[in-house]
This record gives C-alpha cells, structure tokens and sequence, in this order.
C-alpha cells in the first residue's frame, strides 16, 4: 500500500532532525488496523522513528522521536524529540515544535505511538472506523503543549481541533543519502563539462534570428513575481559572456519591485566586441497591488513601450506617452516571454499573484507568443543541488517543484527550466553557466519558432494580395 508522505515531506523532516536520512514505513494504520499489537510488532526496538498523522481536514502533523518504540509501560524523555506540522488544509506549511522539558513519549504494550500533547489510541480507546471511514484517535491534551514548544500554535490553528483520521504512519529514519537524490534522471541533460559550456557559448553567441525577417536581434521578455530573479538571469548571462562576476541590473530584495522600468539589455561578447543577438527585456515584478499593469505588458509585447519607460502605478502607458512607439514593427515586439518565478516560495504563492499571472498568460496566447518558464533559486529547495548544482536534474525536490511550475503557468513540464542564478559567488561556475545558457538557447529557440510563424504569416498575406491583384 502506498506511503502517503511526500519526498518533499520526507526532506524536511530529514532536515529537522539534522542529518541525511531515509523513511522506511514500518507501520500504517489503514493497512495493519488500529491494533497496538501490530504497532508493536512491527515497532518496537527498531530504532528512531517519526509518526505522521493524517487528518480528515487535510492537516498532516506528527512527532519524531530518536529512541525506539516499546512496550515497557512507562513515560521516557527525549530531548531530541519533536512534534511538527506539515500541510495546513492541504497547504504546505512546516513549522517543527521543538522539546522543551519533562517527559516525551509513552511506551506501553497496549498503546500506540503516544506522545506529550500528541496521542494516538490504546486498548481503552480503540473504536472502528467511522462510517465515513475515518478514524477517532485519543484527542484529549492534544496539542497542549505539554513537552514542547508549540511556538503559539493550538490544536484549532494545528489539526483543526480534531485527531480523526484517515491514515497514521510509522516510519523508520534511517542514516543514508536523502531520497531526494534519484538513481536515474528526470530529465536527460548534456555532460556537465566545459566542453558542453563552450558549446551552449558558441550557440548563443553565434545565434542570428531568422535571416528572412531581417531583424538585428529577438526581445526575450522576463516576467514574474516581485524577487524571482528576474535581473538577476541577467546578470548571470552577463557574467558568463564577460568572464566574471558583473550587475548591470540591480538586484536584492525590497517590499516591492526593485526593477521599476522596462529595460531591453544588450549583451557584448568581448571576443568580438560585437552584440550579441538577442536582448533580455527585465520589466517591474508582478505583485498584488502596485504591480506592471495588463494594458501596459499588452504594449510591451506589441512592442509600442519605448526602451527605460518607467512604470507608473498609478497611470497606465498610452499614446501620449514620451517616445511611445505608434506604429511598431516585428522588431519591436517580444519574441518569447520568459515566466521567472521562485521555485522557493511556489508553495506559498498568493492567489492575487497566480491570477495576476494568468492574465498575462491570456495577453500572451492571444499573441501566439512561445512561452516558457524559469524556475529560480533551485539551491534553496535542495541541499543536494546547493552543494553540487549538476545534481539537479536527479533531484527529485526540484522534479516536483518543475511539475508544479508547469501546473501553476499551466505550460508543458518540458518548457519550464530550472536555474541557478549568480547571488552568492565570486566566481563563475561550468554547471552554474551551462544552466543558464541552457534556459537562454532554449529561449532563442523559442524565438525563432515565433518568427517562422510570422514569416508564414507574412507569405501568405502577400500570396492572398496578389491573387487578389
Ligand atoms: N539563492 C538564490 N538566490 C537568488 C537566485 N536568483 C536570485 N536570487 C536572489 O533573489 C533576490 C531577488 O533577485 P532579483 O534578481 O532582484 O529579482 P527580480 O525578479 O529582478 O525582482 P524585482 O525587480 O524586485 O521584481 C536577490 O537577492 C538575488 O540575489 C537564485 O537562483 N538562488
Ligand atoms: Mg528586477
């Protein structure tokens, strides 16, 4: 029967216990039935363990505890036990509840896991399943916060209030590489080598739009929420065709966007000392409240915003607007919008935001404009990928953060690419390079597509005049 926890789950609470550990399920109560014989079979003296409740409210909670379960009929203290929550109403919300004194679990023949302020059942409690198939586990002192720190949460903001269930597991912590590191790939990538840098390099640097269109470069448009690392993709490429570490954009972070106008860069590729073809258009960041306007992202991919126009947020661009460009040609439009959003904060994403971005979205398809999307700051969802940013494609944490994207922008899995931008280094790295140049390529990519469809266009057009004719 299939374990309920996620690996995203199983990665937090591996993080709170402090090292990097596997969960082996030992114990489900759908599975065995409420039955402390089971549980203490299938339990006792196996080692350090973590119990996970699953609450009819979509409320997920549990405690962890480093000694083994058993059944001598006594209280036991833990000082590295702990009790935490993980999903809210279905919402991702971890906090750990730390030890804070006197007594942690119970071990008794005839009871099941049973902690300080979290029970569970025992020979006088045990009932069936309800009719609605859930479980009524033991719920009184529960979530007092009697052995620890609750940090100001109650059994209402917790559970709900409640402790019926529809599943409890017991899983074993083992030491051991974190699952989140898969044996195979999710996705197939090129070596991490700088034989794969240079070629990814080459590609962009030599990459010219479609010759029929006879454009100078393609406008790559970066939009997304407030601090997702829009300036700095940016400066990341920047960097890479400059050999260092540079910040042409301004980045940080601040109550609202840092980046205030709509600025098209330019990038020089010092061997040449020439453009490159493409410019990275970076605008303000989507927020609730003072965000880019959708009349104002409307002209900007219709290509009438003039380069350095400062938006205002109170007064929508207009024709009466300084330089703004009446009659645009497919030079001035956007080529290819780039969604950028946080892969660290996917979760907690505000639905003013999500819907603001599918609004953009609209403006977007209606245009036949590709879209695809960057999935930032990878190293602060996954230990494995911040030590070592090749590891990103086995890692599993950052697989589900990419689905996810894809679901929130509602655009294939394979158009959504994770990065890792330049923040913290002082140097530039092969695999950090690759990355981004990875994202990039696919963007020109994209970019052409969008031409070729213009020139279609275009032929057609003509065909139709001069049949006319
Ligand atoms: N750890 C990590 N931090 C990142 C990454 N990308 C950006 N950051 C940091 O996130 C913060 C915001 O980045 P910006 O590039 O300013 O974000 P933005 O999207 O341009 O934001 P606004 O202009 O304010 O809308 C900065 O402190 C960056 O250093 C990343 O891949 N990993
Ligand atoms: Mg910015």
């Amino acid at each position: 029967m299939a374990e309920l926890l996620t690996r995203k789950d199983k990665k937090q609470i591996s993080q709170w216990i402090g090292r990097d550990s596997q969960l082996e399920l030992l114990y489900k109560l759908s599975r065995d039935g409420m039955s402390y014989q089971r549980f203490h079979e299938l339990c006792d003296n196996k080692g350090p363990t973590v119990t996970i409740f699953y609450n009819t409210d979509n409320n997920v909670y549990g405690g962890y505890v480093s000694d083994s379960w058993g059944s001598t009929g006594r209280w036991f203290s833990d000082q590295k036990a702990f009790l935490f929550k993980l999903h809210s109403a279905g919402n991702w919300k971890p906090v750990m509840f730390p030890y804070t004194s006197r007594e942690t679990h119970y071990k008794k023949h005839d009871y099941g896991p049973w902690f300080h302020s979290l029970p569970s059942f025992y020979s006088g409690s045990i009932m069936n399943k309800s009719a609605d198939g859930y479980y009524l586990l033991h719920n009184s002192s529960f979530f007092d916060g009697c052995g620890f720190d609750l940090k100001g949460e109650t059994a209402q903001s917790v559970a709900n209030g409640h402790n019926n269930v529809t599943d409890l597991e017991v899983y074993l912590v083992k030491d051991g590489l974190p699952d989140d590191e898969m044996e195979s790939p999710w996705r197939d990538s090129s070596e991490w080598n700088s034989q794969t840098f240079q070629e990814l390099k080459e590609f962009v640097a030599n990459y010219e739009p479609l010759e029929e269109m006879k454009i100078p470069e393609v406008n790559i448009l970066l939009i997304g929420q407030v601090g997702a690392g829009k300036s700095s993709f940016l400066n990341t490429i920047n960097s890479i065709f400059k050999g260092g570490i540079s910040s042409r954009a301004c980045t940080g972070s601040a109550e609202n966007s840092l980046t205030k106008s709509f600025e098209k860069f330019r990038i020089r590729d010092p061997s040449t000392k020439k453009y490159l073809r493409f410019r990275i258009c970076d605008t303000r960041g989507v927020e609730e409240g003072l965000s880019i306007k959708s009349e104002d992202l409307g002209f900007i991919l219709d290509g009438n915003i003039p380069n350095h126009y400062t938006f205002n947020p109170v007064e929508k661009a207009s024709t009466k607007t300084p330089g703004f460009v009446k009659e645009p040609t497919v030079k001035d439009r956007i080529h290819v919008v780039v969604f950028v959003l946080d892969g660290s904060t996917l979760d907690v994403l505000s639905e003013g935001v999500v819907s603001k971005l599918k609004d953009i979205k609209s403006l977007v398809v209606d245009r036949g404009i590709p879209q695809l999307a960057f999935l930032t700051k990878m190293d602060k969802i996954c230990e494995t990928v911040n030590k070592d940013v090749s590891k990103m494609f086995t890692s599993s944490v950052v697989e589900d953060a990419v689905n996810k994207a894809a679901d929130i922008i509602a655009i294939p899995r394979s158009h959504v690419l994770p990065v890792k931008n330049y923040e913290k280094e002082s140097q530039l790295k092969t695999d950090i390079n690759i990355l981004a140049l990875t994202a990039l390529r696919q963007s020109l990519m994209f970019a052409d597509d969008f031409l070729e469809n213009q020139y279609e266009l275009e032929q057609e057009n003509s065909q139709t005049l001069n049949t006319r004719d």
